[in-house]
């Protein structure tokens, strides 16, 4: 199924008279409002090839119709979500869920839906059919070297898959790590997984990027061998320029000041870019901004001064890619409320004035500085989203445009009701 342009036309007919009143006043109150709409519409946020069907626990699984039952069938569905909001405009491939049998097709489709191909993601978490030897202790850190090389070899090819689509990164999570006190040696597991990592840095085309995933537990409970921002940051700097560390919102206990760790990531050069997600108790894997919306507009307030200071480029400087997975609502929907969240809480750290802040900060003017970022925080910035996807031919109101266009019922239709997205 593709949306035409009448359909979307029709659909912002109805919804301008509103949207142009809500946009007319904020642009009154935002002194730098038409800045902020342009930014916004340069900013894409990647859609992972996963996300697409209703994600299951570990206790069951509840498909909903419709999902796309190929790679074809996702990229279509990427394809719908960026009609809609204009905003997200590449997918990230996890292979062997996703593996391009045909690359040339799968990217001419692609092309025609207005996307690219972002990270591909490696997976040496589980073992797949026909697989010579086993990852239930581990992949890159594997006490055996025959293994480890097993799980190298694949990264490799995952790079040779990304090559033919035209991404430009390789994203590496491990869930490498011990169950229980005593089952690893440390110091050995890491020097085994830098020397892999190694490995697979050599095979890295020039043009090319690792990022190196972190995440405390889960699904090992005692260690994780890249359990925290820091030991990833070792693998990176050990690794060489092309390596950095990737962010995933959900791979930190508990109120762990993320905010702090991506602003020095920053000043280090070393921050790949997020997974974006949201989580109550620990990788959760919820809809951007769904928990904590304001922790969000915190990380954006670090990412947009730490950016500007580095003069970045905000849509193109690092990597955003959405990481989210449940099992209550419809995929598509989901994720365009991810999408909104996070441009939400970019639009709003564009408000924020830094000079003010800075001066603020060197008065140790600590009520200012609250101010400062709370009067952002609490600004309706939603007019100025509708507006940028307006502009870029999008929607005014996705999620309403979703369900007005019946979309699901036509995927349905297409595809079926009882449909199982492969991956997750
Ligand atoms: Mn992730």
């Amino acid at each position: 199924m593709q949306l035409e342009k009448h359909q979307i036309q029709d659909l912002n007919q109805d919804a301008l008279p509103s949207h142009q009143r809500k946009f007319n006043y904020i642009s009154g109150e935002v002194k730098n409002a038409e800045e902020v709409v342009k930014k916004l519409e340069a900013f894409n946020i990647a859609i992972p090839s996963w996300a697409l069907g209703t994600g299951g626990t570990r206790f069951g699984r509840f498909s909903g119709g419709g999902e796309p039952r190929s790679l074809e069938e996702k990229i279509e569905d990427v394809g719908l979500i960026h009609a809609l909001n204009r905003s997200s405009n590449s997918i990230s491939l996890h292979i062997p869920w996703d593996i391009p049998d045909n690359a040339a097709s799968v990217k001419a489709l692609a092309a025609q839906l207005g996307l690219h191909f972002d990270a591909v993601n490696s997976n040496t978490f589980q073992d797949q059919k026909d697989q010579a030897l086993s990852y239930k202790f581990g992949s890159l850190h594997h006490v055996d070297k025959s293994v480890r090389q097993q799980a190298v070899e694949h990264n490799i090819q995952v790079i040779n898959y990304g090559v033919e689509l035209g991404s430009k990164a390789l994203s590496v999570w491990l869930a490498d790590g011990s169950n229980f006190p005593g089952q690893l040696n440390f110091r050995n597991a890491f020097q085994n997984t830098l020397e892999s990592l190694q490995e697979i840095y050599t095979a890295l085309p020039d043009d090319w990027k690792v990022w190196v995933e972190y995440k405390p537990y889960e699904p090992n409970f005692y260690s994780t061998t890249i359990g925290d921002w820091g030991q990833s940051y070792l693998l990176a700097s050990k690794l060489g320029d092309k390596a950095s560390t990737l962010v995933d919102l959900g791979h930190h206990l508990p109120n762990t000041n993320i905010e702090q760790i991506v602003s020095l990531l920053l000043m280090e050069g070393k921050l790949a870019g997020f997974h974006f997600n949201d989580s109550k108790y620990g990788d959760d894997d919820l809809t951007v901004g769904s928990i904590n919306p304001y922790q969000l507009f915190l990380i954006f307030n670090e990412l947009v001064e730490g950016m500007d200071a580095r003069g970045l480029d905000h849509a193109t400087g690092i990597g955003w890619m959405i990481d989210a997975s449940h099992n209550v609502k419809d995929p598509i929907e989901d994720l365009l409320q991810s999408v909104e969240a996070i441009k939400i809480a970019y639009a709003q750290a564009l408000l924020v004035d830094y000079k003010v802040l800075k001066d603020a900060q060197l008065n140790n003017d600590v009520v200012k500085a609250q101010d400062i970022l709370q009067s952002a925080y609490r600004t309706d910035v939603r007019p100025l989203l509708a507006e940028a996807r307006l502009r870029a031919g999008g929607v005014i109101d996705p999620v309403s445009a979703f369900r007005k266009l019946n979309v699901r019922g036509e995927l349905i239709k297409e595809r079926g009701l009882k449909t199982v997205a492969t991956g997750l």
